[in-house]
């Protein structure tokens, strides 16, 4: 559970990982449409690495609620030449998509992650990075991006998440991908009122339960605006503290906008894990 393949790379999770969120999109909840030309995007991300992230994670479909379908061509379009070039550069690349098409291409151009927000669960997306040797991130949604806001309903969630999650992992499996390319998230925002998505930060416990490294993505989320009452762009304090909170209780990969705040957070909270009790 330490270490994370990623195809030839090892990602060691002794310490947390920072993945940086590269959105080529023009509908993007909170940076859609600022690195949509690939140059301006290749740069943006090149910023991040610099900044400390140890993933760049690459998508061209938004899933914010009631966003648009792209299709696949566009999306191949978009996140294409990035993915190229940060390859080229030797930065992990991972991409942001639910379509096997898309998956295809971006591992043939690079990349060493598939970050899905389906879980694999289109038709033909776990036989198609079954033997990639790439690393997974099985996320849970209630419902599809369209309509997953209306009126996501839960007996418990912490339960239903987990068990949908295992699910995944037991398919993944049994499609030949191994548990050493696997991390599970419960998919903060992704059909869950407030209240849905603090009981599953406050037990995350529970899936760290499942032996894989949990991945949490809360940056920006309208969870923080209904908190703080701040505009998605004023979200960064209350997005560190959040995925602190994850941490504490043991995630080991945050999805994050801002690599520098979260970089300076993992400074510090990383310096009070490795001290040694002095008294
Ligand atoms: N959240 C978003 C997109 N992809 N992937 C994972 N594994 N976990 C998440 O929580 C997650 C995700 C939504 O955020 P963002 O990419 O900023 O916005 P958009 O989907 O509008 O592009």
């Amino acid at each position: 559970m330490s270490v994370l393949h990623a195809g030839a790379t090892r990602l060691s999770l002794t310490t947390p990982l920072i993945m940086g969120i590269v959105n080529t999109t023009p509908d993007s909840f909170s940076d859609g449409g600022r690195w949509l030309d690939a140059s301006a995007a290749i740069r943006h991300a090149l910023k991040l690495r610099d900044e400390g992230a140890d993933i760049l994670d690459v998508g061209g479909e938004s899933t914010r609620p009631g966003a648009v379908a792209v299709p696949v061509d566009e999306e191949i379009r978009r996140v294409l030449p990035v993915i190229e070039a940060l390859a080229a550069e030797g930065c992990v690349v991972s991409v942001d998509t639910t379509k096997p098409e898309v998956m295809r291409a971006a591992l043939a151009a690079g990349a060493t992650m598939v970050n899905d927000v389906m879980a694999l669960q289109a038709p033909g997306a776990l036989e198609g990075v079954a033997k990639s040797g790439a690393a997974i991130c099985l996320m849970h949604m209630q419902g599809e991006p369209r309509t997953m806001q209306q009126a996501p309903s839960y007996a418990n969630v912490v339960d239903e998440v987990k068990r949908f999650l295992q699910g995944r992992v037991a398919a993944c499996e049994a499609a030949g991908i191994g548990r050493e390319r696997l991390v599970v998230d419960p998919g903060f925002g992704f059909g869950k009122t407030l209240e849905h998505n603090l009981v599953l930060l406050k037990r995350l416990d529970r899936l760290v339960d499942l032996g894989l490294p949990v991945l949490v993505g809360l940056s920006r989320k309208s969870m923080l605006g209904a908190l703080t009452g701040r505009s998605v762009e004023a979200r960064e304090f209350a997005g560190v503290a959040a995925h602190l909170a994850a941490i504490a209780r043991g995630a080991r990969l945050v999805r994050v906008h801002n690599v520098a705040a979260m970089r300076d957070a993992l400074a510090v909270w990383n310096a009070v894990e490795e001290q040694q009790d002095g008294t």
